[in-house]
């Protein structure tokens, strides 16, 4: 059965919580609750893990390697200076979609670049629950659809 890694990196665990003027009222459960009721629905499994610590989310990139498909990953702010991250997105041999809730380039300057980007087949962001709605839908259509 193919299977997508749904990756969230620091403070997303907070969703729904705090900040919900920015990040909205769903919580983390509601974005992968999400994602997993498309994938499923049309035939693949969902992996998700949550991490604050860099490292456990590289851990989880390279076991990705030969188990999952595809990996959709918000790295939250990692998004914007972890090299670690985007060397090991370089060794996954799958796509990768990345998702923001927000906006980023509509925010503060340091949030515009993206080291994750260059890695990516796309990126969404600035939707919501509606972009991680697309990205399941992009992640589980084959190419030639
Ligand atoms: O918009 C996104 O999805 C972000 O990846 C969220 C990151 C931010 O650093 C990126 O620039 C854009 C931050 C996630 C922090 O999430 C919180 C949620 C509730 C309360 C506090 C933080």
């Amino acid at each position: 059965m193919a299977s997508i890694l749904l990756l969230h990196g620091p403070n997303l665990n907070l969703l729904g919580r705090r900040e919900p003027e920015i990040y909205g009222t769903s919580t983390l459960a509601d974005y992968v609750n999400v994602v997993r009721t498309i994938a499923e629905g049309r035939g693949w499994t969902v992996h998700d893990r949550q991490s604050n610590h860099e490292g456990d989310l590289i851990d989880a990139i390279h076991s990705a390697r030969g188990r999952h498909d595809v990996i959709i990953i918000n790295a939250g702010a990692l998004t914007h200076y972890s090299w670690s991250i985007h060397d090991a997105l370089g060794a996954f041999e799958g796509p990768v979609i990345e998702v923001h809730i927000s906006n980023p380039h509509a925010r503060e300057p340091f949030r515009r670049s993206s080291v994750v980007a260059p890695k990516a087949m796309c990126t969404i962001a600035g939707l919501g629950l509606r972009g991680y709605e697309i990205a399941a839908r992009v992640a589980t259509t084959r190419s030639s659809e």
